[in-house]
């Protein structure tokens, strides 16, 4: 299955962390690494009062399930050091998202995919994009599309 992850971090050493996380997952059973995007530097949405982001995305081709693949990225925030306190979409020093798992559309406790804030988020679209300008979701729409349609506030890295 293809599958795409999104990747964020504002607090530390952020693009080592984000490369660390890529790291764990290429040495990964059932997990392929086959794209890495760019890593943008984007400003906090949703809780603003918090440090710029780095966020980037991976593409997978797995043979893991969905479930699987979400406890290997929970594994992954908890080994390099990811605290769950604080306030829900404040600071972290990983966050790693299943954006989405084939066309597949799930909705389970825990488990929600697509990602159900991935259409109004620049910051998640546009590596997407990168990764492959033709990706859809599952209902039809083209990531490309739903990216146009908002006015992001992205900043390139240098
Ligand atoms: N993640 C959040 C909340 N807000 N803002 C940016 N720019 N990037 C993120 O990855 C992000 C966020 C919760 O996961
Ligand atoms: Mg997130
Ligand atoms: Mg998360």
């Amino acid at each position: 299955m293809r599958a795409f992850i999104g990747l964020g971090s504002n607090l530390g050493d952020r693009s080592s962390c984000l490369e660390r996380a890529i790291g764990l997952l290429r040495r990964t059973e059932g997990i392929r690494v086959v794209g890495v995007s760019s890593f943008r530097e984007t400003e906090p949405v949703g809780y603003l009062d918090q440090p710029t982001f780095l966020n980037g995305a991976v593409g997978l081709e797995t043979e893991l399930s969905a479930r699987e693949v979400l406890e290997r990225l929970l594994a992954v925030e908890r080994e390099l050091g990811r605290e769950r306190t604080g306030p829900r979409f404040g600071p972290r020093t990983i966050d790693l998202d299943l954006l989405l798992y084939g066309d597949q559309v799930i909705d389970e406790p825990g488990l929600k995919v697509p990602h159900p804030r991935l259409h109004e988020r620049a910051f998640v679209l546009e590596p997407l994009v990168e990764l492959d300008p033709e990706l859809r979701l599952p209902d039809g729409r083209l990531v490309r599309d739903l990216l146009s349609g908002l006015t992001g506030d992205i900043r390139h890295a240098p």
